[in-house]
């Protein structure tokens, strides 16, 4: 435990005047009573789950003051009192997040989706087009895993380098007045140990890029005190490495005390007049923070803090050291702070009922209409006496919620199922309209809704002419990217390997020496913070293709991409966006590590992202052109075995596009469908004409997307000519194949027109072993998918087609 020394020290030039200092008291003590009113609501049964800011408040009045219109945070659950000090949160609106209140309004963050204690601001018009960021401050939609505010905050100061240094983006003023704008981070100390955030803080420093951290340094993380977290208890100690000095750059480390007005505001100045001024990154450790009361409302921290750490708590409270300070500067007297303090709690406690009466008064007007219709139906029902019943439990609820009405109505009709009445008809209609209302309310947004939706983008398809060049496939991508560059300031690319060399498979190759290095560039080896640094440049309306050098690496990018861009549109209701596309290249080559084709994990994982698997580099280009021009976030697998593969130059590089969710008919065929997508295509159209010498006539269909999928119904459309299909891929068993067979047998009903069962064909369950081997006997061969159809045909006609 640390031991705090008492100082009262002269108040600075720096300091604010006096009226501003009893203005920060009144806010510390709005955010207390906010909390300590917020776990209230939780034991009383009206809210689920509730996590606080206490404790953390003057850290955060200092981090206020120094932000900036334009800044953007980005970080975690005890934030609450420095959304109050910038006046972006009402105490209104973070009532209304306990409650989980859907009205968008009345909790601009994510309404109702987000547990209470996520912050976030509206980036965006309620038509999806941007808002000026450059006059307003702004907030990063928070998450809940620990730590994973840091590799986006990376990507939001990043941006401001780019805006700063790359001329062309002068005029985008909406988004940033010449790179001024500081990211700042906050995040807990036991959440320092996790990989991401010294992943970001070294890539903070390489980059040199205006982020300050600010840790929030309680000396837990729920029950586990810091011997347990941080090599020698103290996370600035293990990171005195990266101090910067007259010889290298580095981060400025700065140490304060939670409970130290006057320090922390200084503390908190100096971040970010260096950051802002000079583009460096600043950590700021602080701590001696204390929790008063314990983690969340999930339990009490008497069952893990010692009696003497409580008492130190209570003492260190940074109110109660406020307090004292105003007091010996002789700023106010007892009084006068009393007077604060009980006109505070007074304020949240209107604020909070309001924020309840609101919340409750929707869900009742909703229960009173669900009440009057049923009884009207149940006036003519033999049901009648199940019906009364199910109405007066419903009216009896204390504290309804929507599930207890809706749930009524459903039971109510199912009772009425013999039923015809005009009062049924209308309970009907009400469902209906209540359950439009309801998938708006939770389930909207999970793609892009606004007119740049990728699915939007029209199609255009490339053109070709008898002297069209015949080119490796990855000069299609680097005609595509070069093009890209010229035409559109905003896009940039970058990734391991990419900047110098023009990345592993060269389709940005000459680009950097073309474009300059802030458009065209290497990063150190660290997918996650790839993956952040995109988010994070794509919220600040940047068009980052972000890559990842091999597929099977993915994996440790994909807990940002799900977590975060993957929710992103979802959580804040259309809120924010980033229209970040991640580049990789993967299915087969060579080995373990250099061969997967993890394609169930990315789609169940990736929900919220558009998921292209282009069979060539001309699709591949289109499909970029499609995305650019959108702002849905997509993930685009490039085949790592086509770079080398001949392919026609298309002539109108830059306007044709690939529209998302068509398939491709490639080979069209009467007898069976085969449905596939990427490397297998080429397979499969193999095996298909070698099929066609033993009389079996095979339509090949290229998906193209996995998210969506055939939106046209394509597959739909060749089954009931074929009547036959077998979906293929190289993920494992029951992985995308099943997917697939999934999404057309139950949004396409393929069972009507099926004469044989479905069927998948995949690779073995195992990685697939090393060498030209090792994928033939792990990955689906031409054989393979000659020996399926054939077998599926011999069932059909075991004379034609005997058994081999
Ligand atoms: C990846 C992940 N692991 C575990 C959790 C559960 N969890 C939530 S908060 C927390 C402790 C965080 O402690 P700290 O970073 O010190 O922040 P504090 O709550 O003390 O302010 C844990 C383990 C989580 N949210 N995410
Ligand atoms: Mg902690």
């Amino acid at each position: 435990m640390a031991t705090a020394e008492k100082s009262v020290k002269k108040t600075q030039d720096s300091t604010a005047d006096r009226e501003a200092v009893l203005n920060d008291f009144r806010i510390a003590l709005i955010s207390r009573h906010a909390s300590l009113m917020g776990r209230k609501e939780v034991f009383m049964g009206k809210a689920k789950f509730g996590i606080f800011g206490d404790g953390k408040e003057l850290a955060q009045i200092a981090m206020a003051r120094a932000f900036q219109k334009g800044d953007f945070r980005a970080g975690y659950y005890r934030d609450q009192t420095f959304m109050f000090a910038l006046g972006e949160l009402t105490v209104q609106q973070y009532f209304a997040q306990l409650y989980a209140h859907t009205n968008v309004d009345a909790e601009p963050a994510s309404a109702g989706r987000l547990m209470n204690g996520h912050f976030a601001t509206r980036s965006l018009n309620d038509d999806g087009s941007w808002k000026s960021l450059t006059d307003r401050y702004n907030s990063a939609a928070d998450i809940s895993p620990t730590a994973a505010q840091m590799p986006k905050l990376l990507g939001l100061a990043f941006a401001s380098k780019l805006y700063r240094e790359n001329k062309g983006l002068k005029g985008f003023k909406d988004f940033s007045i010449n790179g001024n704008e500081v990211a700042w981070g906050t995040i807990g100390n036991a959440s320092t140990s996790e990989g991401m955030f010294f992943e970001s803080i070294n890539a903070a420093g390489v980059l040199q890029v205006p982020m300050v951290t600010a840790i929030w340094d309680d000396g837990y993380g729920i029950s586990v005190p810091q011997e347990f977290h941080t090599t020698k208890g103290s996370i600035s100690e293990v990171l005195e490495g990266f101090q910067r000095n007259d010889e290298k750059k580095g981060f400025e480390i700065i140490r304060v005390k939670g409970w130290d007005y006057e320090a922390l505001f200084n503390a908190f100045q100096k971040a970010g007049n260096i950051a802002r001024s000079e583009h460096a990154p600043v950590l700021i450790h602080v701590q001696e923070m204390t929790q008063p009361q314990g983690h969340s409302t999930s339990g009490s921290h008497e069952r893990y803090k010692s009696k003497e750490r409580l008492d130190w708590e209570k003492e260190w409270d940074c109110i109660k050291q406020f307090r004292e300070y105003i007091l010996s500067r002789e700023l106010a007297s007892a009084d006068e702070l009393d007077k604060i303090d009980a006109e505070a709690k007074a304020q949240v406690k209107k604020e909070k009922e309001a924020a309840w009466n609101d919340f409750l008064g929707e869900i009742k007007e909703e229960l009173k209409e669900a009440v009057s219709l049923i009884r009207d139906a149940a006036q003519t029902s033999n049901r009648k006496v199940v019906l009364e019943q199910l109405v007066q439990d419903l009216s009896k609820t204390i504290n309804p919620i929507r599930k207890d009405v809706i749930s009524t109505v459903r039971k109510a009709l199912l009772n009425l199922r013999f039923d015809q009445s005009e009062a049924k008809n209308k309970l009907q209609t009400w469902y209906q309209q209540q359950q439009e209302k309801n998938f708006d309310r939770y389930s909207s947004h999970l793609y892009s809704q606004s007119e740049w939706s990728a699915l939007k983008v029209a199609e255009r398809l490339p053109e070709f002419s008898e002297d069209s060049s015949i080119v490796d496939g990855r000069e299609v991508l680097q005609a595509f990217f070069d093009y890209k560059l010229e035409n559109d300031p905003r896009f940039f690319a970058f990734g391991e390997d990419v900047g110098k060399i023009g990345d592993v498979n060269q389709a940005f190759a000459g680009l950097q020496a073309k474009y300059g290095d802030l458009r065209v560039s290497d990063t150190g080896i660290r997918e996650c913070t790839i993956v952040g640094q995109g988010i994070g440049a794509a919220l600040r309306g940047l068009k980052p293709v972000a890559e990842i050098q091999y597929l099977d690496y993915l994996l440790y990018g994909i807990q940002m991409l799900s977590d975060d861009l993957a929710s992103l549109q979802y959580r804040t209701k259309g809120g924010q966006k980033a229209p970040l596309i991640v580049r990789t290249r993967g299915h087969r080559l060579e080995g373990v590590w250099h061969a997967g084709s993890p394609m169930g994990m990315i789609l169940s994982a990736l929900r919220g992202m558009l998921i292209c698997v282009p069979r060539d580099m001309t699709q591949a280009a289109g499909m970029y052109n499609t995305l650019l021009q959108s702002d849905d976030p997509a993930l685009v697998i490039e085949c790592l075995n086509g770079y080398r593969l001949k392919e026609k130059m298309p002539e109108n590089m830059g306007e044709y596009t690939v529209p998302m969710g068509k398939p491709e008919v490639l080979r069209s065929g009467k007898d069976i469908t085969l449905v596939t997508y990427g490397s297998m295509c080429r397979i499969v159209l193999e095996a298909a004409e070698e099929l066609s010498e033993m009389d079996i006539d095979v339509e090949v269909i290229d998906v193209q997307t996995l998210i969506p999928f055939d939106r046209f119904g394509v597959i739909g459309e060749s089954v009931k000519k074929t009547n036959r299909v077998i979906f293929a891929d190289e993920d494992v068993p029951g992985g995308a194949s099943a997917y697939m067979l999934q999404q057309a047998i139950e949004e396409q009903q393929l069972f009507k027109f099926l004469d044989s069962e479905p069927q998948t064909l995949a690779a073995k369950a195992h990685r697939p072993a090393y060498s030209s081997d090792g994928d033939y006997f792990s990955k689906p061969s031409t054989e393979d998918v000659i020996e399926k159809v054939y077998l599926l045909m011999h069932e059909v006609n075991p004379k034609k087609f005997p058994k081999f």
